[in-house]
Formats: structure tokens, sequence, C-alpha cells
């Protein structure tokens, strides 16, 4: 039994406290020789990307690099446990539903195909041929291809997702949720529209050479771990970290790099962060707007003083469209409003402002603490503002950084998984194929649910992740998956999904990253590409007792095949030797002209980046300032029309230190000092106080939103914390069931999960308030 504590987590981040966690998470895998060799392969020029995160790698490295948490994703995958058709004819899905996700994961590798009984509530075998006759009689039953969903989560390989992409469009939609949907959409909005590409302009090279670099609402420590090695380096060589983070993120603060022996021996550690803000919850805009305008009124005044202005004029007048509109708008916003926004103060913003301004080359990087809110285009549109105004993109050591989250979310998008495909893709699908896809639009995540929902969707297929789990409104999402004629999960281990059965149910278990993957032409490589744009290959090391497990394009090319035929795509030649897929990759992505070859570079080949090149493809061929207004209030509208005394709350959902999304591979969140328990809810001092709460109470929360439907998660202990008054925090997925589903981001669609308005009631009462949701 896992022992709960709460305590002030007094450490650096990193350290021994890293290694010795990495040493448990080996130990827990049941599989540790195999394992350690397994981490001495990872991210290494032959041998597999960590499946860990999306940040990239040095382009030689003679020692290991991977990092607790890569680690664990690593040990979680490559466990010897087994969950067999045993397994399943013990557990009635029933049962299996009452367990939490980690139960469901921990069981290890699904090893064989398995076929939902729904008069016996068991799964049980079915032959891979089977299977995929299944899906296809009933993807063939459907009176339109639009009534399948065909979700992706982001550790797809580029060769699975670009397979994937060509039998759904053959087949004849363009219905592709995927997890970028609930991530980084709004980053790809909002950049797609102000620079013309929708991807981050920066490489590691200009980590190494920037001045400044500014942090939005990321947790590096835990999400993108390697990261922190960039940034360590940065502080060291005195380059100024600005981080913004409704929280205190320890190793946003402090941080003690397990690679350097001197500092570990003398456990010694090396301050991140120059300076550090905390906003409140949505409030970025608002800051990055105020040190616009400080920029904006030292502009000012030095130009009227004969001196040369802040701006960079030339870069302005030869690349930038907008800009006199938008520093209006500036010009208009009032400090009043921007310190009420922000919750930070004047002098705050305009102290970061200076670090920005004293700094030649500066980059921005920013995570799902800005993408997932109402606002989130908007917000990256200020900070792409921001940059443009001094004209740091395109430049070596300055840029644009959105940090991706899963491995290869960005090479998924790269390949074509996007509901609104572009033009080019079309064409040259149609040249390569013979075939001419569908131009239409599909649906995204939100939409997929919805038409679920409504009975307009019929079949849900998921390519990874755990949909169920991962979304909005569970509650409802649950239901909409239930009435599927047929869900099929292609998946390496057991999670919620699988047990959100629809009249009939798939599970086929895939190979992993770490796995080798043999075809008929012998071992296969997979390729990925990384937040910088860099493709690079990837293949299992480690013999591992892979049972009936098939890899993603052998699953993929036998639905494809059993529903299609093996025209006018061969869909087994693609199999046997995945050289062939890069080979149509090549012939229809932009960017991958001699893949085949290129991959034979030591750490990959460079896809290249149009804003990086200074080529803006956008609408009037120049980078565009966006103009926007501040929201009227960062809170949703439903709450700010509401009393302030009614006490309700701005809660965001994060991540713990343990847990992948929503594989939770144990209870603790060591850097925030919160261990053995994740049903907590952090809350300032003062707001216990109000609600007449003491710490470690346990509390209930309900959604304050405009419909009926009651939203509600019970057994929370209130954890008192260093959080913005107003503001509560607590962890996905437990919270999902909160967030409702038409709760998205203007443009974005994606999920407002760092913005949801809630009512904290002590977990007795909750039964007895009146909903306060009816407007
Ligand atoms: N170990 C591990 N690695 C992962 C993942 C994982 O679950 N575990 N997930 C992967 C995926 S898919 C992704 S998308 C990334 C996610 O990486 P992150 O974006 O770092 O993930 P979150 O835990 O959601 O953290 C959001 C951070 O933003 C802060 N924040 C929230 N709202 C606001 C706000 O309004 N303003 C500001 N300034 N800060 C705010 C939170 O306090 C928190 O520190 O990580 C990837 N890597
Ligand atoms: N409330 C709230 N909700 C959120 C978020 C949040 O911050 N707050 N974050 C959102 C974000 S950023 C994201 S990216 C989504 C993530 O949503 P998903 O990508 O759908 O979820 P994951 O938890 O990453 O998926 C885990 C499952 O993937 C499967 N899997 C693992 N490796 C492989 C593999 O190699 N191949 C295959 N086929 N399957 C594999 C395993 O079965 C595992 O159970 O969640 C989103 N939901
Ligand atoms: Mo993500």
């Amino acid at each position: 039994m896992v022992k709960k504590k709460i305590e002030k987590y007094q450490h650096a981040a990193g350290g021994w406290g890293a290694l010795a966690s990495t040493a448990r998470h080996l130990i827990k895998s049941e599989n540790v020789a195999k394992n350690i060799r397994n981490l001495l392969k990872t991210n290494q020029n032959i041998g597999f990307d960590c499946p860990g995160c999306a940040w990239g790698d040095e382009l030689q490295h003679s020692h290991f690099k991977f990092c607790e948490n890569g680690a664990k994703a690593v040990n979680w995958e490559a466990t010897k446990k087994r969950v067999t058709a045993e397994f399943f004819a013990k557990h009635p899905v029933s049962w299996l539903k009452k367990q939490d996700g980690y139960f469901l994961e921990y069981q290890g590798r699904l090893s064989q195909p398995m076929v939902y009984n729904a008069d016996t509530d068991h799964y049980q075998p079915i032959s891979w041929k089977e299977a995929f006759e299944l899906v296809a009689e009933e993807l063939n039953a459907l009176e339109s291809p639009d009534q399948a969903e065909f979700y992706t989560s982001g550790r797809a390989s580029n060769e699975a997702a670009f397979m994937y992409q060509l039998f759904v469009r053959k087949f004849g939609t363009n219905n592709f949720p995927d997890c970028s949907n609930m991530c980084h959409e709004a980053s790809g909005v909002a950049l797609n529209q102000s620079i013309g590409i929708g991807k981050g302009t920066v490489t590691l090279e200009d980590f190494e050479n920037a001045d400044a670099i500014f942090i939005f609402g990321q947790n590096p420590a835990t999400n993108h771990p390697r990261m922190m090695d960039t940034l360590y380096k940065a502080s060291k060589r005195g380059a100024s970290i600005v981080s913004f983070n409704t929280l205190k993120e320890r190793g946003l603060e402090r941080f003690s790099n397990p690679q350097n022996k001197l500092e570990m021996i003398k456990r010694g550690s090396t301050p991140i962060s120059s300076l550090y803000l905390t906003p409140k919850l949505g409030g970025d805009m608002a800051a990055v707007r105020g040190m616009v305008k400080y920029t904006l009124e030292q502009h000012k005044e030095k130009v009227a003083n004969g001196e040369q202005g802040i701006f960079d004029e030339q870069f302005l007048a030869e690349h930038c469209d907008g800009v006199q509109q938008y520093l209006e708008v500036v010009a208009q916003t009032s400090w009043d409003k921007i310190e009420a926004q922000s919750g930070l103060s004047r002098t705050q913003i305009e102290q970061a402002a200076k670090l920005h301004l004293k700094s030649q080359k500066v980059i921005c990087t920013w995570a799902m603490g800005v993408t997932q809110h109402k606002h989130s285009v908007q917000t990256i549109q200020e900070i792409v503002n921001f940059q443009l105004l001094r004209g740091q993109i395109g430049k070596l050591g300055a840029g644009l950084c959105p940090v991706r989250g899963h491995s290869n979310v960005q090479g998924d998008r790269t390949m074509g998984i996007h509901e609104k495909p572009n033009p080019t893709l079309l064409k040259n699908i149609e040249n390569a194929f013979g075939f001419t896809p569908p131009a239409h639009e599909g649906h995204n995540v939100v939409q997929a649910i919805q038409a679920m929902n409504e009975g307009k969707s019929k079949v849900f297929i998921g390519l990874g992740g755990n949909f169920s789990a991962a979304t909005p409104d569970t509650e409802l999402t649950e239901k909409a998956m239930s009435s599927c004629n047929l869900t099929v999960h292609i998946a390496t281990k057991l999670n919620r999904s699988h047990l959100v059965t629809g009249k009939k149910a798939l599970i086929l278990p895939c190979l992993g990253r770490t796995d080798i993957d043999i075809q008929k032409s012998g071992p296969q490589k997979v390729t990925v590409e990384d937040s910088f744009s860099m493709v690079h290959s990837s293949a299992g090391v480690i013999d591992s007792d892979t049972g009936d497990m098939k890899s993603e394009v052998a699953i993929i090319a036998g639905i494809a095949q059993a529903t299609l035929g093996n025209t006018p795509v061969n869909w087994d030649e693609l199999t046997d030797d995945y050289d062939n897929i890069r080979d149509y990759i090549e012939k229809v992505i932009p960017g991958f002209n001699d893949f085949n070859r290129k991959l034979q570079q030591p750490g990959g080949f460079y896809l290249g980046n149009s804003a990086a090149e200074l080529k803006w493809n956008t609408k009037n061929g120049k980078a565009t300032f966006y103009s926007h207004s501040l929201p009227d209030s960062v809170i949703p509208k439903i709450v700010s029309d509401q009393q302030e005394s009614s006490g309700i709350y701005v809660l965001q959902t994060t991540r713990t230190h343990d847990q992948y999304n929503t594989t939770v591979y144990g209870m603790d969140d060591r850097y925030r000092g919160i261990y053995g328990i994740r049903k907590v809810l952090l809350m300032n001092k003062d707001d216990i106080e109000a609600l007449g709460l003491k710490h470690e109470d346990t509390v209930a929360m309900r959604t304050v939103w405009h419909d009926d439907q009651e939203r509600k998660v019970t057994g929370f202990t209130v954890v008192e914390y260093d959080i913005p008054r107003g503001n509560i925090t607590a962890y996905y997925p437990e919270t999902n069931p909160l967030v409702p589903l038409d709760s998205y981001g203007d443009m974005s669609w994606t999920p407002t999960s760092k913005s949801i308005a809630v009512e904290v009631l002590k977990d007795n009462e909750s039964n007895q308030l009146d909903i306060k949701t009816k407007s």
C-alpha cells in the first residue's frame, strides 16, 4: 500500500532524487537487466526514439541520453508482464471497468487480438484474419464513410500515420480526430495564420545561442526533462530564463543535473529562472500585452528623444503586416486591465519586458498552460507579435517554440493526420495513387464525440491513445462511444477506452517503440519528427516476447486490405519493407525527397521551416500581426457573470511527475511534495479558509456551466498550495468528467482543460446544494 504524504519539496529538481526514482521504476518493471540495456539505446543513432516526449536530441552524442521520465516510459512499455486470454476469461468487462487506469496498464502488454462478447461480458480471443474481416464488414456496411471516426494518438510513427491516413482517405473520409486537437492545436492554428507554418521555428542550436528564453505555461522538469539539460546549460552560460507559470514549478526554479558529476557529488544545484512570474490561469495574453505596452512606451520615448527606437523597423517594413493597427490596440489596452487579468503587477511585467529588451536573441516556448484555454489562439498570436516587433524570428538564437507533447505528434500531422487536409496533400495523393481523396472537412475530437453521441458516427477506430479518458465530459463521451456499432483499439496496454465497448469491440495488440519489428524483408525501422522538425529513425533493439502482437503498420495494412482490397495500394507490399512506405511518403509529403537515403545520416535530417527562412506562407505573404482585444474576462463567461462571492473557482487540470497523460506510473508528484495520492485539490490558503475548510479536508467539485448536465467529482483532498487566489489545480484524467464538451478554444476546438469553472463543496454537502449551473 502506498503511503499518503503531503509536504513541501525542499530540493532542486533532478539530482539524486531523479536517479533513485529511475531505479525504483526499473525494478517495478520486473525486467531490470533488459531495461538497462534498453535505456542505453534510447535516443542513440542506432536505437529507438524515446517515447517520452518530443524534445529534440543533439545530433551526435557519445554518452547516453535519457531522463527519469523517459526511463519510466521505456520501463513501462518493456515490461515482462502480459495480458493474456486467461486474464480476460477471468475478469468480466464490468469488473475491469471498476479498476483504475493504473491497475489496467500495470497488468502488462496486450498480447493477442481480442473481441468483446456482449453475452458473456468478456473479451475472448479472435484470429487476426477474423478481426480484420470484422472491421471491414462494419466499415463497408456504413451508409457513408463519414460515419466512422479514425483517432490517432501521437506515438504513431510516420510510416504508420502515413498508411493510416492513406487508408482512411481511400475509404472516403477526413474524420481524423487526434490528440493534437486536445494539445497544440491552438499553436498550429495561430502560427499558420501569423507566420504561415504551424510549427516552431527553432532548433537546439538556437537554444544554445539564445540570450533569453521565455517559458509560458510549461512544466519541463516533469514533461520535457531533456529540455532541462538545455535550460541548465543556458543558465550556466548566463542567458536569462523568464518563466510564466501559475504554479511555482520546482524544475523552473532550481535543477541539479544528473549528467554533472561534480554537482551530483556536492549535492549542489543551479538556479534556472532569472525571473519567475505567476500569472493567474489564462493571464498570459495580458502579461504579454503588458510587456509589449512597456516596450512601445520605451520605443516612443527613444524616438521622441531622437534616439534609435527599439523595434526592428527594417524587419517590420520588409516582412510584416498589420503592425500599426496592433500597436494602436496595445496603446488602448489599459494597465488596469492588464494587471487585473494577468494577476501580475505592472512592475513585474516591466521587469520581464526589460529582460527581453536587454537580450539580442530571444526564444519563446510554451505548452499546455497556454494552449488549453478559450483564448489560446489569441494568446499565441500575442506571443508571436511580441517576437516580431524586435525581429526575433528567423535568426540564430531566436524564435518560437511550441514544445510538443507526444513523441511523434508533430510527425503525424506532417504525414497528413488532419481533419482539414491541405490541397497540396490531396493533389499529391491523387498523383501518387490515382484516386481522388475526399476534400470536405472531417471531424476533430469534439465533433467526433458529438457525432457518435448523436448516432451519426457508428464506428470508432483508435490508433493508440486512450480516447475516453483523455477527452472531456467523460460520462457523455463514454455514452457516445458505447453507442457505436464497433469500437477498435490498436494498443500496447489495456486502458479505460477498451472497456467502453461499442456493440462489438476489438483490442488489437501492437508492437511498441522498444520492440524489434521483423517483416518479410527483415528488421524494420520507423521514423519520427521532433519539436524542431528533425526527422530521424527509431528501431526497437531488445528481443522480447511479442506473442501475437503485430506492428501498427501491419495492423493498418490488414484492416485496409480487408476493407478495400490490394488496389490501388498494395498494402502487403508496403508492410513487407517499410522503405516502400517511405518511397511513397517521398512522393506525397513535401520535404521528404531522398527520404530513405537521408535517414542514413546520423541524427536524421532537418525538414526545414519556411518562417525560419523568412518565407511567409500566409495569405498576404507577410508575417502578420493579429490584433485581438484582451478577452472581457479570462474566466469562462458563465462565471464572470456570477457574483464574486458565489465561490466559483477556475480549475486547471495538469500532469503529475508520475504519469504519462492517462498512463499513471505511480502515485507520487515528487516536485510538488505530494506522495501516494492523486485525488488532491491544490488551493490558496486564503481560499481554503474562506470556504471554512482545512488543509487535507475532503471536497467535491462541480462544474458551473450553461446547461443542466451535472458534472461532479468527489473525494478530493484539499492541499494548501502557493497558487493565486481563485485558481485551483487538480490532476488529469481524474478531473476530465468536469470539462464540458462544448467548452473549447476559439478557432482551435481544444477543450479548455486549463480553465474550468467549478464550485468546491464539502464532500458531504455536495449532494445537498443547489446546482448553480442554470443561467
Ligand atoms: N512525463 C511526462 N511527459 C510528458 C507527458 C506526460 O504526461 N508525462 N505528456 C506529454 C504531452 S502529450 C504533452 S502535451 C506535454 C505537456 O507538457 P506541459 O504543458 O508541461 O503539461 P501540463 O502538466 O499540462 O502543465 C502545464 C503547465 O502550465 C501551467 N499552467 C497552467 N495554466 C496556466 C496558465 O494559464 N498560464 C501559465 N503561465 N501557466 C499555466 C501549469 O501550472 C503547469 O506547470 O508533455 C509531454 N510529456
Ligand atoms: N483534462 C485534461 N485532459 C487532457 C489534457 C490535459 O492536460 N488535461 N491533455 C491532453 C493532451 S495534451 C493529450 S496529447 C491527450 C492525450 O491523449 P491520448 O494520446 O489519447 O492518451 P495517452 O494517455 O497518451 O494514451 C495512452 C495509451 O496509448 C497506448 N499506447 C502507448 N504506446 C503506444 C504505441 O506505441 N502504439 C499504440 N498503438 N498505442 C500505444 C496505450 O494503450 C496507452 O494506454 O490528452 C488530452 N487530455
Ligand atoms: Mo499532448
